[in-house]
């Protein structure tokens, strides 16, 4: 996979008119965006769809799945419908449930992303236990396509070291949250950026910022 300047823009953003300002802003340097619940609970599923009508761009799509498997293939079907390169998905609900995704990433052709640990605090409580866990599921699953977090490189690096060098791992956390672009890339494939970049007064320079810390 390749994400131009190792940044995913995480547009949790409540309107399309904000979503496409700002997609057009940052679109000579960032080319993957991650569309959650925030912008397809205002704006439907159809947001996936016009963000990839109107932008040569990757998006995928951040639903956390985490149901019985019957249903987590059909979220899955639904999201790729709409356009959607990719879908995050929980592991802690186990390999059934992610393996249903998987099973419609194959009729698609598309991918599927596994959420290994979370980025806030509270994540301590219950998913931080089983994080070794769930990547060595994901490995075994045959999962190349991971998430992690930025705000605990120590637990990035461990991450990193279960899922191998080859497998593709993404990395919210960054600016508002406390994690370091340059410091994340030491394990990170790339950078989920949200509200440093569409709450920014010029998000294009948001962007340039973030580009210049990487390359410092
Ligand atoms: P900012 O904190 O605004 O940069 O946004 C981070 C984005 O990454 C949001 O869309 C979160 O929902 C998402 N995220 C986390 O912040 N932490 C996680 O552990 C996982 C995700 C995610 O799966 O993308």
């Amino acid at each position: 996979m390749e994400v131009k300047n190792n940044i995913i823009l995480a547009l949790d953003v409540l309107n399309m008119e904000d979503a496409l300002t700002i997609v057009e802003n940052v679109s000579n340097y960032i080319d993957t965006i991650k569309i959650g619940y925030p912008l397809v609970l205002s704006e439907g599923l159809r947001s996936i769809t016009e963000i990839k009508e109107n932008f040569n761009c990757t998006v995928i799509a951040d639903f956390k799945v985490a149901d019985i498997p019957e249903t987590n293939e059909k979220i899955a079907n639904l999201t790729f419908e709409a356009g959607a390169d990719a879908i995050i998905v929980h592991g802690f609900v186990g390999d059934d449930s992610a393996k249903a995704c998987m099973d419609s990433t194959k009729n698609y052709n598309k991918d599927i992303f596994l959420l290994t640990e979370m980025s806030h605090p509270g994540a301590s409580m219950f998913i931080q236990k089983h994080t070794e866990e769930i990547a060595e599921m994901g490995v075994k699953l045959g999962i190349n396509k991971y998430v992690g977090p930025s705000t605990k490189l120590n637990r990035l690096e461990k991450i990193r070291g279960i899922i191998g060098k080859e497998s593709f791992l993404i990395s919210p956390g960054v600016g508002t949250q406390g994690g370091d672009p340059k410091d994340t890339l030491k394990f990170a494939d790339a950078l989920i950026v949200g509200r440093s970049i569409y709450l920014s007064k010029d998000p294009e320079k948001a962007v340039k910022d973030i580009i210049e810390r990487i390359k410092s």
